[in-house]
């Protein structure tokens, strides 16, 4: 091992600098956790929040420094959780309020977050306001959803999410007229333009605030006022969310995270960069990285990135995935090929951006095939943590994540797909994610850092620097997974030697140029000052 170049820095504390700040979200690692499938722990085949307690130290081991639980409320499970039956509980399937504290103090003695899914676009039909609602057209709750006489309004020009269904209205015969739902008809929408709804809903974030929650992940969170003139994030619900983060600021050290609809820029979801949302998913990168990577060109990524910094306001910045539970498995999306969602995943760790880490990333885990809830379900398998002893059927063992029959079946591949397996093997994609996050830890220049952009003379290669205060990074990923590729960057004015932090492309200066060599389906990481 050659000596380093540059003296090293106590990675831990600058760590505990970067996340103890105000802009923490900037540096965290957040890991999106499907607490029905992480872990079991009484054998009824349902994840539950003891069994995610029981993995905490695995999270903190693996570098994760924030927790995104998707919904753990009470819910008749039409979608997943995202049926909220009452906003003030846990789910029995996964524990009781109790469970829920004890996983805060314990994530928190850890220095880890956790954040909630607030889904406050609609809730289950099982919801007590709903309930009442649905009564007569005169009870206090009347007005608390959208209904109307006809399946359609005039001032509701919007139609159902695509793949919820083809009309967004549903009749209700208690009631005698439809209501609207931009999601599954299980799910009705809350009329926003009822105060009283407004009051409650946010009512909703200050009960899990004043219970110690570091945040939420907003679902759907564009939806929730319609008018004539649109659907999707008018300027009412601009306005909400001004309130909610208003609300936020009044608890330190809190953020949240926007779900946008649909593509386009997140920026709006970001106001001036202190009003609204903090993070917002980054659907481009998201859906689209699989046929970025599969392209020789670099250019698509470097053009999104950099347009993503242009739009952006200061303090704000993409929510950064590879996957997660509404798409298919990064698996799929790199066509089976794990070098190619390797390089997805330094891109993700380096660019301008918050990761965020869909639990079983680090595993490669496969998709399923089962389906209990509908045809996502094959994002949202069990974790697998052990091998399967040779004497037992593959298919009636738990894999370490239950002792009794899982909810759902597993993904494919289970035996080469396992924790245990992946420990033992130092190629392993469970490897790789360790290096990964040790990398970006205690890194300010790539959560805050700027961004270069160095063009080279061979289209295949992406190159990049990212620079902080003090230190500059330069990372190279090979669009290219056959051949070897040789780029030269004229005027990339580096400011110092490389030194490869990972990876096994090489870089090197010659005068105000750097070339780089790169192996295929290869990539660096490398200090240059
Ligand atoms: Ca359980
Ligand atoms: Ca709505």
């Amino acid at each position: 091992m050659a000596e380093p170049v540059y003296p090293e820095k106590d990675r831990a504390a600058e760590a505990a600098r970067l996340l103890s700040g105000p802009e923490w979200y900037r540096h965290a690692i957040f890991y999106q956790v499907y607490v029905r499938s992480l872990q079991d722990s009484n054998g009824d085949g349902i994840g539950d929040l003891p069994g995610l307690i029981s993995r905490l130290d695995y999270l903190q081991a693996l570098g994760v420094d924030a927790l995104w639980l998707m919904p753990v409320m009470p819910s008749p499970f039409a979608d997943s959780g995202y049926d909220v039956s009452d906003y003030r509980d846990i789910n029995p399937d996964y524990g009781t309020m109790a469970d829920f504290d004890a996983l805060l103090a314990a994530a928190h003695a850890r220095g880890m977050r956790v954040i909630l899914d607030l889904v406050l676009n609609h809730t289950s039909v099982a919801h007590p306001w709903f309930q009442q609602s649905r009564q007569s057209l005169k009870n206090p709750k009347a007005d608390w959803y959208v209904w109307s006489d006809a399946p359609g309004r005039p001032d509701i020009p919007c139609g159902p999410v695509p793949t919820f269904g083809t009309s967004a209205w549903t009749w209700d015969p208690v009631r005698g007229q439809y209501y609207f739902h931009r999601f599954y008809p299980a799910q009705p929408d809350l009329n926003y333009w009822n105060p009283d709804v407004v009051a409650a809903t946010l009512d909703v974030a200050r009960f899990w605030l004043d219970r110690g929650v570091d945040g939420f992940r907003c679902d759907a969170i564009g939806a929730l006022y319609e008018s004539a003139a649109g659907c999707d994030l008018i300027p009412e619900t601009v306005a909400y969310i001004k309130s909610l983060r208003q609300l936020l600021n009044a608890y330190p050290g809190r953020a949240m995270v926007g779900e946008p609809i649909g593509f386009g820029s997140e920026a709006p979801f970001f106001g001036s960069g202190q009003d609204m949302f903090q993070m917002a998913f980054d659907f481009n990168y998201g859906f689209l990285w699989g046929g970025y990577l599969n392209g020789a060109s670099a250019q698509p990524i470097a053009d999104h990135f950099a347009a993503v910094l242009q739009a952006n306001p200061p303090g704000a910045q993409n929510a950064l995935y590879i996957d997660s539970h509404d798409i298919r498995r990064a698996f799929q999306a790199a066509l089976g090929v794990e070098s190619h969602l390797r390089r997805a995943a330094l891109i993700q760790m380096t660019m301008p951006g918050t990761p965020f880490v869909y639990y079983g990333d680090e595993l490669a885990l496969r998709p399923g095939s089962e389906v209990v809830v509908d045809t996502r379900d094959f994002a949202r398998t069990p974790m697998l943590w052990k091998e399967a002893p040779p004497a037992l059927g593959r298919l009636d063992f738990g894999w370490g994540f239950t002792t009794g029959r899982p909810w759902i079946a597993f993904g494919a591949e289970p035996d080469s797909t396992n924790l245990e397996a992946e420990e033992l093997d130092p190629g392993s994609t469970y490897a790789f994610y360790r290096s990964l996050l040790s990398l970006r830890r205690g890194r300010e220049a790539f959560g805050a850092g700027s961004l270069r952009i160095l063009p080279t003379d061979d289209d295949s290669i992406l190159l990049y620097l990212r620079e902080s205060s003090d230190e500059s990074y330069v990372v190279v990923v090979g669009m290219d997974e056959k051949a070897w590729h040789t780029g030269l960057a004229a005027g990339a004015n580096l400011p110092g030697d490389a030194e490869r932090l990972l990876g096994d492309a090489q870089l090197a200066r010659t005068g105000t140029a750097a070339v780089v060599h790169v192996p295929p389906a290869g990539m660096g990481v490398f200090r240059v000052r």
